[in-house]
């Protein structure tokens, strides 16, 4: 039976590593984690060595520094398919997606049908009924609905949480991508995974998750990030009606 693998990409994350990897380790003893590192200034790759040294499960992946959570996650993703880990989850490490939510999105893929199609791509879902938010401000809620809404009706996607950062690929799926495609590297990553999953038919199932708003550390979205992923959404929603098709 091939493994599951959680990736964790950290950029100063040394207050929350040790603790979500010791919730995901708990939550999910059978699964192994992967940390990747964009060479944080804060000792997360060093601290990621350590714990990794004490446990087998646990990998790090280290790169020569910050180029966004995209690029991080596409070099995760080789590393992974390279080793055959199935089914490969995303998972912030600010505590945001929680390690004891994970049963649920691993078995969505045994339970759940996309249209009476398989399911090769979980999204933990903050807006489907059940999905909940904690800790965060109003605007930060209306900026992310909005967000999921434009991007929804631009690109003209069924999935009601489009930006939503917990995720699970079966590794068929992901091979089955065009990645070489994905050029997003900011937070925008998401949204464009999602774009290309429903470009190559991939079955895609919501399970509701409760998104817990970081306690420790800053968190890494700036307006650069918010504006790399509108201006792609954009341009991708004009593309899909009147030009040609890419991918
Ligand atoms: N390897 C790597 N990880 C990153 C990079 N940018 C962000 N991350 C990680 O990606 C995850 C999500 O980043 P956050 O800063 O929490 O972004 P966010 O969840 O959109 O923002 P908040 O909701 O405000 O926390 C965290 O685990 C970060 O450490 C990067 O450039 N490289
Ligand atoms: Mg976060």
């Amino acid at each position: 039976m091939p493994r599951p693998l959680v990736v964790i990409p950290t950029f100063n994350e040394r207050e929350n590593l040790a603790a979500i990897i010791g919730r995901v380790r708990a939550a999910t003893p059978g699964v192994d984690v992967l940390v990747v590192d964009d060479a944080s200034p804060d000792g997360t790759g060093e601290l990621a060595d350590r714990l990794a040294a004490t446990d087998a499960s646990v990998r790090v992946l280290h790169r020569a520094g910050k180029e966004g959570l995209g690029a991080a996650y596409l070099e995760a993703f080789d590393w992974a398919l390279a080793r055959g880990y199935d089914p490969i989850v995303q998972m912030d490490a600010d505590g945001s997606h929680r390690p004891e939510e994970l049963p649920v999105l691993l078995d969505a893929f045994v339970r759940a049908t996309d249209g009476g199609r398989p399911v090769d791509l979980v999204i933990g879902s903050r807006w489907v009924a059940g999905g909940r938010i904690e800790n965060w401000p109003k605007h930060r809620e209306w900026l992310s609905r909005g967000g999921s809404a434009y991007v929804r009706r631009v690109l003209r996607l069924p999935t009601r949480d489009t930006t939503a950062g917990y995720r699970a690929f079966r590794a068929d799926a992901l091979r089955r991508m065009p990645l070489a495609d994905v050029h997003t590297r900011g937070y925008g990553f998401q949204v464009d995974m999602l774009w290309h999953a429903h470009e190559a038919g991939l079955g895609v199932a919501e399970v509701p998750v409760t998104f817990v708003e970081r306690e420790h550390g800053r968190s890494k979205m700036s307006l650069g990030i918010v504006l790399e992923a509108m201006a792609n959404v954009t341009a991708w929603g004009l593309r899909a009606r009147f030009g040609r098709r890419t991918k």
